[in-house]
């Protein structure tokens, strides 16, 4: 019965695809996370705000209900590490985007340094973000 054997063989080739197909999709990576900055410039002076959006490269969508644990901002980025400033979690702003306020406290490039525990997610998001304040 050859047309039998074809006609299983290809319906055992569909399945396959379907759970591999499938599989793909359900296997989720820390690493498809990262935090984006909604405007990379921010004026020199006190309680600054900076916006984040936590965004899942492969859904492309905003990822709401991250734990931020880690929070750095210094200035790294002109060769200033040792200059770092306050920074703390601001309320507000849309499902996905996290807010902060800090001093920027001089003319240049910072470093955002964030640290992040997502919902259902083994892992953590690390991501660095580099901010300029200008006058
Ligand atoms: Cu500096």
């Amino acid at each position: 019965m050859k047309t039998f054997d074809i006609s299983r063989a290809l319906r055992a080739a569909l399945v396959g695809i379907a759970v591999f197909g499938s599989a793909g999709l359900a296997r989720a990576d820390i690493k498809d996370y990262e935090f984006k900055l909604l405007v990379p410039t921010v004026a020199v002076g006190k309680d600054k705000i900076v916006t984040v959006q936590l965004v899942n490269n492969k859904t492309g969508k905003p990822v709401p209900d991250a734990v931020i644990f880690a929070t750095r901002l210094d200035m790294a980025p002109e060769g200033m590490p040792e200059m770092a400033t306050k920074i703390a979690r601001e309320p507000g702003g849309e499902p996905g985007s996290y807010r902060f306020k800090a001093a920027f406290g001089m003319e240049g490039r910072w470093l955002l340094s964030l640290g992040a525990k997502v919902q259902g997610e083994t892992g953590t998001v690390e991501s660095k973000l580099v901010i300029t304040a200008q006058k």
